[in-house]
């Protein structure tokens, strides 16, 4: 494989695990990372990094010209809740980053973008269980907004310039190698790490919200499996809906509780509970099984599983 590959939020939740996928795949020095922090030590020492900020285009094209970059993935956002928070910061690094990406694969500085949309394309006017890949997209946040106008950027750099760029609509992706930072679906990354260390959580959604959602290694492997899948396969240049389980804050609690029987959970919904009532409750990703042949490994019972024996190692 020839790829120089460039990851931009690389210290984040998905570009970290991400990052080190793509370096055992092309080779350490063929994935250089970026962020506009450095990432863990893992990170550091396995191959190139760079302090890069997403939206600087300049700097982004002095690293693709320094590395011959073949390839971008664009990982750098603001999330749901933080965004609500900072609206006009979240606007600005979400969709200046992207331009500037797109803008580097029209000028054919590089061949392929990788950029991820979200499931928070979807609003409160759109069906909830099975949204099917078109139908209603009328976000009520920030966020959300930013990943619609975001998804047809691609598709317009796509139409009119032949930019290769894909791109996911991620449900909320669970890790517990690295935690996320400023989403409404954090909560079920917080529970385990709260189960192992304290026996309790304290939810900031109502224990009845159903959400879909993805572990880490699936989001991982969706990603550069898209990337990887030859263009006459890819159908879509708006965002793929993707899916594995949907369970609500309850569901997880009992799930924990067949392996830590002791674990308790409360409610206290804040202003994240609006935001993820807005949201689907499923998603219907046929036309990524179909297309390139997307297979989801992970259910809420082997994930759970998996993250409490790793956490054990990792805390206790
Ligand atoms: C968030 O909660 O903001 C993200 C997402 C669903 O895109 N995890």
């Amino acid at each position: 494989m020839g790829e120089i590959i460039l990851v931009l939020g690389a210290s984040g939740q998905i570009g970290n695990e991400l990052t080190q996928k793509l370096r055992v795949l092309y080779g350490n020095n063929h994935v250089i990372a970026s962020d506009i922090r450095e990432g863990n030590k893992k990170m550091m020492a396995s191959g190139p990094f760079e302090i890069i900020d997403a939206t600087d285009k300049e700097t982004i094209l002095a690293t693709i010209k320094q590395h011959k970059v073949t390839q971008v993935y664009l990982l750098a956002a603001i999330l749901s809740a933080t965004a609500e928070q900072h609206p006009q910061k979240a606007w600005d690094l979400n969709m200046n980053s992207l331009l500037a990406v797109l803008d580097l694969a029209k000028e054919k500085h590089i061949k392929q973008v990788y950029w991820p949309s979200s499931i928070a394309v979807f609003g409160p006017n759109t069906p909830k269980i099975n949204t099917p890949q078109n139908t209603v997209m009328q976000p009520s946040t920030v966020y959300g907004i930013s990943k619609v106008a975001g998804e047809f950027w691609c598709n317009y750099y796509h139409e009119k310039f032949g930019v290769d760029v894909r791109s996911l609509r991620y449900p909320g992706i669970i890790s517990w190698n690295s935690k996320p930072g400023g989403g409404t679906t954090d909560y079920a990354v917080d529970i385990y790490f709260n189960a192992i260390e304290k026996g309790s959580y304290q939810c900031f959604l109502a224990k009845n919200t159903r959400l879909p959602m993805m572990y880490m290694e699936d989001a991982v492997n969706a990603t550069i499996q898209l990337m990887q899948t030859d263009v006459k396969n890819i159908k879509n240049r708006t965002g793929y809906n993707l899916a594995a389980m949907s369970f609500t804050p309850e569901e997880i609690a009992s799930e924990i509780k067949k392996h830590i029987p002791e674990f308790k959970i409360s409610y206290q919904p804040d202003f994240r509970q609006q935001i993820a009532d807005s949201w689907p409750a499923s998603i219907d990703d046929s036309e990524a099984r179909s297309d390139w042949n997307w297979q989801h490994k992970f259910n809420l019972s082997t994930m759970t599983k998996d993250i409490l024996t790793n956490l054990q190692k990792e805390l206790l």
